[in-house]
């Protein structure tokens, strides 16, 4: 409450809550569902903290899978948007993805941000990058896996984010003054280069065509798609598939995917 009030007094509009001490080494310390229940007692009591003194504030919850706690509850951005929608007040509470941690665990961190921002959740975001497995590195933005940060920026870009990009990152333990600068400048240069990349590659007529061609519909299965009804449902169950016909036909996966890495290299 106090890092909150000093946050508001700043003129902080959100707050991130990292819950790194929130886990456990051995799972005979603690019965793991009591453990949530207190995490929501206190999340709630801490809505209603601001809301009683009627700060302007957003709540982030930034998920890590463990470090420096053996596991850390609510581990991957995932299961704190299913922890938010428990709250009493889920609408001032979202989440803070950080690049790293979702990494650190091997998952597709633009997945999960996706996944944030068709909740409406994506309050902030945490900018860097990380070997899978390893100890939370937190290196510069782009330093690992340039096209996983493309895909991210696109993400962030074409859905139009308009919240902060803030990268946290450390520079390399090598580096004096100077390189700090580097490094920081290099976070917000790589971001920019692959904002220009995803423009390039929205604009570019060959990529557009083979992804037309791959979303282009038939028409055919139309009218199953939205609202369930019974008459739907048998008519579905009963529709014939032509299993050769479909395998036949090439998706063009391999060439997209090629003609990716070329705009990233700079050939194209
Ligand atoms: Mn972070």
């Amino acid at each position: 409450m106090n890092a909150i009030d000093l946050g508001v007094e700043f003129g902080a509009k959100t707050y991130v809550f990292w819950g790194g001490r929130e886990g456990t080494e051995s799972d005979a310390t603690k019965d793991p569902i009591t453990s949530i229940k207190r995490n929501r007692e206190a999340m709630n009591f801490l809505c209603e903290y601001a809301l009683d003194k009627k700060y302007d504030l957003k709540f982030a919850l930034e998920a890590k899978p463990n470090e420096p706690r053996g596991d850390i509850y609510n581990s991957t951005t995932g299961h704190m948007l299913a922890f938010i929608a428990t709250l009493y007040h889920p609408e001032m509470v979202g989440v803070n993805p950080e690049v790293a941690h979702e990494h650190m665990a091997g998952l597709n961190f633009t997945h999960g941000v996706a996944q944030a921002i068709d909740a409406g959740k994506l309050f902030h975001i945490d900018l860097n990058d990380q070997a899978f497995g390893r100890y939370d590195q937190d290196f510069r933005f782009g330093a690992v896996n340039l096209k996983s940060a493309f895909f991210l920026v696109k993400l962030l870009e074409d859905n139009k984010y308009d919240n902060s990009r803030h990268f946290d990152a450390h520079a390399y333990r090598t580096e004096d003054y100077e390189g700090v600068k580097d490094f920081a400048r290099g976070c917000m240069r790589t971001y920019l280069i692959l904002k220009n990349k995803a423009a390039q590659w929205n604009a570019d007529q060959e990529i557009q065509s083979i992804v037309a061609e791959i979303n282009a519909s038939d028409g055919l299965m139309d009218q199953y798609f939205g609202k369930y009804s019974t008459a739907k449902a048998n008519a579905l169950k009963g529709q014939a598939f032509d299993r050769s016909a479909i395998a036949s036909r090439g998706l063009k996966y391999e060439r997209l995917d090629q003609l990716t890495n070329e705009v990233l290299l700079g050939v194209r």
